[in-house]
């Protein structure tokens, strides 16, 4: 609580921590005492809570922690003072609480029958009604200008160093690295499914029940996140208590908010809009990591990404080349040259046309590759060699054209400068 000013503050704030602490103290005295009058009645009794004892449940880093009063330990700046404008607020309202029911039983008391009060018969006061008007209207301000800063600053998502976009889904979350280090990464978080199981047979286990995922999603430490949240189907809101963020994630609109995590580590949340029967089964796990550790992670994932795209000296059959072709054909050809391949207009035929049947495979893969005529032609330098070799062979051995010719990914790599 760096941000108080006043001794006072810090006295209240002292008095409601140790008010916390005490409460929690009673309750595991409680809790130890029921245990050992428990253990102590029969053997079979003891040796059951022993078992029990061994399958408790601890803190989770970063995640909610056993019989947790408070929030999560801030790990952004922005949390921070969320905690501390939510104690400020807690004060105010604890100091407004005593002042008016003091007043209020003071009055009670002072003025009782018994002791033969005459009421008093004054019916307006101009004093009291400005008093009483004025007086809320500055506390509210109070309230309000705080409140107002750090929501503008929870809002701010400019200047960011890396954008991800986060997508609701009944029920897991969707990551696309959108701008940033670690751009084109993209991939599904899902609840592991040993909690799933744990789940269905009613048996939790684990300090990070319900809250472990496949894949987390990866941040560096001390940069300016921005997420950008939407939905496939229903709203789901996107929220991670520690890192102070939360939004909602809505079909058709995107949203977006912040943070920029101050220690590496693992901070846990969980959707937090009611989305159907698997709600509690969507949770959020960010793993905030070293810039180094960070680059190192995008490299292992672009590697990834790398090795699922298509190998450029795999050895196509006719069959499947086709296949693959007709595919590529009805992605990015059929608007101009037609299902028919006869074109229109100025969009020559490919059915029948001389490049495409001559023998020499290179003619028309160098048509792909640089276009023809100005660009009416547009190049297709962009597709992998896998798809311009594919929907080559296609153009090849489709309509009237029976060449036989597979054109291989190998034979346009080559023809690529
Ligand atoms: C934007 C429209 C457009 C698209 C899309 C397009 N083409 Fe073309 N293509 C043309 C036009 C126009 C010509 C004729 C260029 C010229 O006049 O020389 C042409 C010519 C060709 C030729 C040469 C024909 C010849 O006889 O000289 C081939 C081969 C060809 N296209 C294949 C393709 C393939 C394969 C695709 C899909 C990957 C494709 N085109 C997508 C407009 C298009
Ligand atoms: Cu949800």
């Amino acid at each position: 609580m760096q941000h108080c000013e006043f001794p006072f503050f810090v006295t209240v704030v002292v008095s409601f921590e140790t008010w916390k602490l005490v409460k929690t103290m009673k309750r595991i005295s409680k809790k130890l005492d029921f245990l050992q009058s428990q253990a102590s009645k029969a053997s079979i009794w003891a040796s059951a809570w022993v078992a029990t004892a061994a399958h408790a449940v601890n803190d989770l880093p970063g995640g909610p922690a056993v019989n947790q009063l408070d929030f999560h330990p801030a790990a952004s700046k922005i949390a921070e003072e969320q905690h501390s404008l939510h104690v400020f607020m807690m004060v105010l309202c604890t100091v407004i609480f005593v002042a008016v029911f003091a007043v209020m039983f003071y009055s009670i008391w002072k003025h009782r029958k018994s002791v033969g009060h005459k009421p008093a018969t004054f019916h307006e006061s101009m004093t009291v009604e400005i008093i009483w008007t004025i007086v809320p209207f500055i506390i509210v301000i109070l309230m309000a200008l705080p409140a107002t800063k750090i929501l503008v600053a929870s809002k701010d998502t400019t200047n960011a160093d890396l954008t991800v976009k986060a997508t609701g889904y009944q029920w897991k979350w969707g990551y696309d690295y959108i701008k940033g280090e670690g751009e084109g990464i993209a991939f599904i978080s899902t609840l592991d499914n040993a909690h799933r199981e744990m789940s269905n047979a009613g048996k939790p286990a684990g300090d990070d029940y319900l809250l472990k995922v496949d894949n987390a999603l990866v941040v560096p430490v001390g940069k300016k996140v921005r997420v950008i949240t939407t939905a496939n189907d229903v709203i789901h809101a996107f929220a991670v208590p520690s890192l102070g963020i939360k939004q909602d994630a809505i079909p058709g609109f995107v949203r977006d908010t912040w943070f920029r995590a101050e220690r590496v580590g693992d901070f846990h949340g969980q959707c937090q809009e009611l989305c159907g029967k698997e709600h509690a089964y969507m949770p959020i796990h960010v793993k905030v990591v070293s810039a180094e550790d960070y680059t190192k992670w995008v490299d292992a994932e672009k590697k990834k990404i790398a090795a699922k795209a298509d190998d450029p000296s795999k050895v196509w059959a006719l069959e499947d080349s086709l296949k693959r072709g007709e595919k590529v054909y009805a992605a990015n050809c059929v608007a101009c040259h037609q299902a028919t391949g006869k074109g229109a207009g100025a969009i020559k035929a490919l059915d029948g046309a001389a490049v495409v049947l001559d023998a020499d495979k290179t003619k028309q893969i160098m048509v792909l590759l640089n276009g023809q005529n100005n660009q009416t032609m547009p190049a297709w330098k962009q597709l992998s060699d896998t798809e311009i070799a594919a929907v080559i062979t296609f153009t090849k051995n489709n309509w009237s054209n029976k060449t036989g010719q597979v054109v291989q990914p190998a034979e346009v790599l080559a023809s690529r400068k």
